[in-house]
């Protein structure tokens, strides 16, 4: 069975647990319960990050690449009603989907810049990067 190790706010890792449900596939979920440090988190990549996959001796990370192996690897879902996808794009839509997918990833890094910077004391209103990830974040959802 795959393991998957993630803190609970990481929309990265929310993704990749959406699509473990989606796919009906079970797992062995490694939540940290606290704010670890980088070296704790994702110890075994080089990003330091989560989410972080094993199945067996394989060790996966960067969200995208995890959804990509799990997508092409499980066979669970792909009889039922409704469908999904069996690939991460499209053959139609591969600029829209990649796009999209892109788009969607960058939020998440605005997003995430912003929060784990004010938990360091670095707010909005002190910096302009930030102000810009926030300016960037609701361009995306607007
Ligand atoms: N590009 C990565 C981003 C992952 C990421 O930013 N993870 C954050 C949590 S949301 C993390 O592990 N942060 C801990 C750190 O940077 O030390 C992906 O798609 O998986």
């Amino acid at each position: 069975m795959v393991e998957l190790e993630y803190i609970a706010g990481s929309p990265f890792a929310r993704a990749v647990r959406v699509l473990l449900h989606e796919l009906r596939m079970d797992y062995v979920g490694r939540e940290a319960e606290f704010a670890p440090t980088p070296r704790q988190l994702g110890a075994d990549t080089p990003t330091m990050q989560v989410p972080t996959l094993r199945d067996g001796d394989l060790v996966l990370w960067e969200s995208g690449v995890i959804a990509d192996y799990l997508m092409r690897t499980s066979s669970s879902r792909f009889c039922e009603e409704p469908r999904l996808a069996t690939e991460l794009w499209r053959p139609n839509h591969e600029w829209a989907d990649k796009l999209l997918f892109g788009t969607v990833q960058t939020f998440g890094t605005s997003v995430t810049t912003i929060s784990q910077l004010t938990w360091t004391g670095v707010t909005i209103r002190d910096n302009p990067h930030l102000r810009r990830c926030a300016e960037r974040a609701n361009r995306i959802l607007t």
